[in-house]
């Protein structure tokens, strides 16, 4: 299997996909100081553990490492998508010819819905299959390749396409893969469209909420105003979801979503993760960008596309890039 991106969460799978005796290869930004590191097309990836896996033990796992280079031979197979979103459409049309017809591609970023739709429109991957995924392990870098696995969270995969794709052989192999390498991945079958919803509710009220006040996760707990735009964020990510649903073929999963099961799962994510630093708020502080185009963005343009016109998650976009722009500007 080879793993796009190596960044905290690329490395942390990489590292448990090879310890589980899946051929792994991960792939690196050509030219990348994390390339340079590579010696005879290997790297050591250091895990500190967490509840879940051996206590808090440090685990070192030598994994091979490449080029991520648009060759011409398809010997790619499976694929693990754990970029940031706004990389992964790049990374994936690059590795297009390397894809093999039908290979698979798993996204695991922040986002899935808003690259879903990407990937189905790209005609040079037209020849692939998908599988989607989301994760809430709270996981950070103490440097290249050295990361904290620091929560334990939930991880789970399906697929938005037909029923009959759950029990299909390429379907069960990729994920009897996926849940060898102990991270608790968990087969949610067509079911995954609920939880990509629930998690991009997570994502578009904790991560820009924390990273606008520079707070932990646990701060929407606490605090009544943040409480309350988690809220409206929610009733907006629901409507969207309905409206989106209501205009395509598949079965009711998601109509039924409510904002209110949305901010349940917002308000217990953030319980889990309370101490954690949202990936935005590790990516603003970085003067890094952020994800915030496929999170509240992605649900902001939805809403116009509906004429449902613009609500906080537009206005909460407006105030990250904001805040993007000057943090990048002090780091520059
Ligand atoms: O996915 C996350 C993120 O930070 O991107 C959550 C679940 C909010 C955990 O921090």
């Amino acid at each position: 299997m080879h793993v796009l991106g190596a960044g905290s969460m690329g490395c942390l799978w990489a590292a448990a996909l090879t310890r589980a005796g899946t051929e792994t290869r991960l792939l690196l930004r050509p030219g990348s100081a994390k390339l340079a590191a590579c010696q005879q097309g290997k790297v050591v990836l250091r895990v500190d553990g967490c509840r879940g896996s051996k206590g808090n033990e440090t685990t070192a796992t030598t994994v091979h490492a490449e080029a991520l280079t648009a060759g011409q031979e398809a010997d790619v197979d499976q694929v693990l998508v754990v970029t940031k979103a706004y990389s992964a459409m790049n990374a994936l049309e690059m590795l297009a010819p390397r894809l093999k017809r039908e290979a698979v591609i798993v996204v695991l970023s922040n986002g899935a819905l808003a690259l879903h739709e990407q990937i189905v429109r790209a005609t040079c991957l037209s020849h692939v299959r998908l599988v989607l995924g989301i994760t809430t392990h709270g996981v950070w870098s103490r440097g290249p390749f050295e990361i904290v696995h620091a929560g334990w969270g939930q991880t789970r995969f399906g697929t938005l396409s037909v029923k009959d794709t759950e029990s299909s052989d390429w379907y069960r192999s990729v994920l009897q893969r996926l849940e060898t390498a102990g991270l608790g991945a968990v087969d949610e079958g067509s079911n995954i469209e609920r939880c990509l919803w629930l998690k991009l509710a997570a994502n578009a009220a904790i991560n820009p909420l924390t990273a606008l006040e520079e707070k932990p996760n646990g701060f929407i707990l606490s605090c009544l105003e943040a409480r309350a735009k988690v809220s409206q964020i929610c009733s907006e990510v629901a409507e969207v979801a309905g409206a989106l649903q209501r205009n395509s073929e598949q079965d009711a999963q998601v109509a039924k979503l409510s904002g209110l099961d949305l901010e349940e799962f917002v308000f217990q994510t953030a319980q889990e993760t309370a101490e954690n630093r949202s990936s935005m708020l590790q990516d603003v502080a970085a003067g890094r960008l952020t994800e915030i185009d496929y999170l509240n963005g992605w649900i902001a343009s939805k809403a116009k596309e509906l004429g449902m016109g613009s609500g906080l998650n537009a206005h909460v976009t407006a105030l990250m890039k904001e805040k993007e722009a000057a943090m990048s500007a002090r780091k520059a």
